[in-house]
């Protein structure tokens, strides 16, 4: 029997991070759509994770993105966003878009470029300082197209080599998130193309450099849920990106193209008592909202991913105990399917009614004017995007 109301505090309890790009425009390499309203600025950016947070409770950390976050002043950054309150979470780096890097950053053949970009992960850190941000989240667009194009032994080494520097900057209490990701930019090898390939670079740094996991980095048909299972039992697990795909790096809501992965997913976390913010894996969104409104899907997406945490914390772990030691294939499966099938949204609007919030929180958002007055406000200026 499962034990509700200790399900509803885990669910009070929980965090997901939201990201400071995707309340910017974005597009795709075709065209970008430009929306109304759109913050123009890091500020702007904060004050929109914070209406997230203010409908959903569970969100009350944003990550910021260098440079397209960059600001004079990190600390009044900071104040900016604890007086609205939330708090800046990850720091990303940006690697990717430079002229510079057009045969990778870390990795890139050239010694120069790559003292450039390791002095970018180092400024990171730096501002990681000033805005007391625990994980530094590194993605490497590096790779290459051709075979021969370059060694690829080579370019493992140039990337432990930048790795290493920067995990000897870290603070005592900040550590390294590293990415991977199949492939694109890079068409032929990407230089982290897998979990494997973080891992291992992980385990070279130390105990504080773990794997983030994309959801929408991988190759059609992954078992990521076996990815979560094997890094939770390595203790190397620091990280997710959640976001959807069909097809490739789609970045759409979480939850929106596969809700019985992100189940799957969730309950490995909930098996593994993984789920608490003590624990320390820092549950994020990593999307682009191109043609839809951004907060709301961004609303969504949290609701998504509680609607899944929400059926893994309903599994009956006993009973699916006992069948899987019966070897009861039929009734294991049956007890995974149950928990699923439940309509879980009832049970999170209590949750969120005893939160003080409103148990729908896209109906409050729209309710609320927030976007009206935003489009109203936000005229002139340059809106906040990554441009294509
Ligand atoms: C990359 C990767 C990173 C994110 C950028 C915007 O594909 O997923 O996490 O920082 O996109
Ligand atoms: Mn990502």
């Amino acid at each position: 029997m499962t034990d509700l109301a200790a399900v509803k505090r885990t669910l009070s309890a929980q965090r997901v991070e939201t990201p400071s790009w995707a309340f910017g425009n974005s597009g795709t390499r075709f065209k970008v759509f430009a929306q109304p309203g759109v913050p123009r600025s890091p500020q702007e950016k904060i004050a929109d994770a914070a209406v997230v947070h203010k409908y959903t409770g569970v969100a009350p950390t944003v990550a910021l993105h260098i440079p397209w976050d960059k600001v004079d002043d990190y600390a009044s950054l900071a104040a900016y966003a604890s007086s609205l309150g939330v708090a800046i979470g990850a720091m990303n780096t940006n690697v990717f878009q430079d002229d510079d890097y057009k045969l990778g950053s870390v990795t890139n053949p050239d010694p120069a470029v790559r003292r450039k970009a390791t002095d970018h992960l180092l400024e990171a850190i730096a501002i990681m300082d000033q805005t007391g941000s625990r994980d530094l989240k590194l993605w490497f667009s590096d790779g290459i197209n051709y075979p021969g194009q370059d060694d690829l032994t080579n370019r493992q080494d140039r990337l432990a080599e930048a790795l290493r520097e920067t995990y000897a900057r870290l603070g005592e209490n900040q550590r390294i998130l590293l990415e991977y990701k199949l492939f694109e930019p890079a068409f032929y090898a990407t230089d982290i193309p897998d979990w494997g390939t973080s891992y291992a670079h992980c385990l070279e740094l130390g105990p504080r450099a773990t794997v983030c996991i994309d959801t929408g980095h991988h190759a059609p048909g992954t078992n990521i849920e076996f990815i979560v299972a094997f890094l939770l039992r390595q203790k190397k697990l620091g990280a997710f990106d959640f976001n959807s795909r069909f097809y490739a790096d789609d970045d759409l809501m979480a939850g929106a193209a596969d809700p019985f992965q992100l189940f799957r997913i969730m309950y490995e976390i909930v098996r593994g008592n993984a789920l608490d913010p003590a624990y320390g894996i820092n549950f994020m969104l990593d999307q682009c909202h191109n043609i839809e409104a951004k907060i709301p899907a961004i609303i969504r997406s949290v609701l998504n991913i509680q609607e899944a945490t929400a059926k893994a914390l309903l599994v009956d772990r006993n009973a699916l105990a006992a069948a899987q030691n019966n070897g009861d294939v039929l009734e294991a499966n049956g007890v995974l399917m149950d928990a699923y099938n439940t309509d879980v949204r009832p049970l999170l609007a209590e949750v969120r009614s005893d939160l003080g919030l409103d148990p729908d929180p896209v109906a409050a958002y729209k309710r609320s004017g927030y976007q009206e007055k935003i489009v109203e406000e936000r005229v002139g200026g340059q809106q906040a995007g990554w441009g294509a």
